[in-house]
């Protein structure tokens, strides 16, 4: 089986390429891919860069070129329902673009022809999350998560996008990945470790646990792998 592993920024790939030690490095489209034997089993790792044409190029890569037949985004996020803390896991159910908006042509926020306003996640994979989180006794949680090309960083937004998405948290490249994933007939898992809670101190937080949080979403993801691997 071939697996990709993506992540957006280089922290959040950090903890894969330091597990796996061993991997050949290629370049392709302005990127870099690093294979890791597994099991039997070929990973592709990857970071996109940060928001929703990066992650949409690298997502087709691993598809289109590396012929992966599963993706897993591991990442960190901001969030946006309250009981969601610094540190906590969420399991993205469902993906929507917070700033697609031709709202002006009547249709909903997140809506354009022929699309849908939620891209839904693998539920095999989310299975595999679940026995993941009892075995590793965490509390993984799960919701609808926003993808949008901008950092959040202000109350007024965070809230209407909560509103108008029912989003527990956002990021800047799910919604697009799930979108190519989708197109292509891939099933895909996305988790993120919260970092930060979009609000004022969102830049600051985000400096100070952008590493922690990435590593937990990493240490989660690999578990995940070995299932996956040994299936
Ligand atoms: C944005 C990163 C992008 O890949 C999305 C982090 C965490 N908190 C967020 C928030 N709003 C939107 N997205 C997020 N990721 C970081 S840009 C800083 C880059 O600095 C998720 C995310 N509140 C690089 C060094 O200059």
């Amino acid at each position: 089986m071939k697996l990709a592993i993506m992540g957006a920024m280089p922290e959040e790939i950090e903890p894969f390429l330091k597990f796996f030690k061993d991997y050949k490095t290629f370049d392709y489209a302005k990127n870099k891919y690093f294979i890791v034997e597994h099991k039997n089993n070929e990973i592709i790792i990857a970071y996109s860069k940060i928001g929703k044409v990066n992650s949409t190029i690298t997502a087709s890569v691993m598809i289109e070129k590396f012929g992966c037949e599963k993706l897993i985004f591991s990442g960190v996020a901001g969030a946006v329902c309250n009981s969601f803390k610094i540190g906590d896991l969420v399991a993205a159910t469902k993906l929507v673009q917070h700033d697609l908006d031709i709202s002006s042509f009547g249709h909903p926020y997140g809506y354009v022809p022929e699309g849908a306003v939620y891209e839904e996640a693998d539920l095999e994979l989310i299975e595999i999350a679940k026995k993941v989180a009892i075995e590793k006794n965490i509390n993984l949680k799960y919701g609808v998560i926003a993808t949008g090309d901008q950092f959040i960083c202000d109350i007024k937004r965070k809230n209407w996008i909560a509103n108008t998405f029912n989003a527990t948290a956002l990021e800047m490249e799910g919604a697009s990945v799930a979108v190519t994933c989708n197109a292509y007939g891939v099933p895909f898992f996305i988790l993120r470790a919260i970092s930060d809670e979009a609000n004022m101190d969102a830049k600051f937080n985000f400096d100070e646990f952008l590493e922690t949080s990435s590593q937990r979403s990493a240490d989660f993801i690999l578990s995940m792998v070995e299932k996956i691997a040994n299936a």
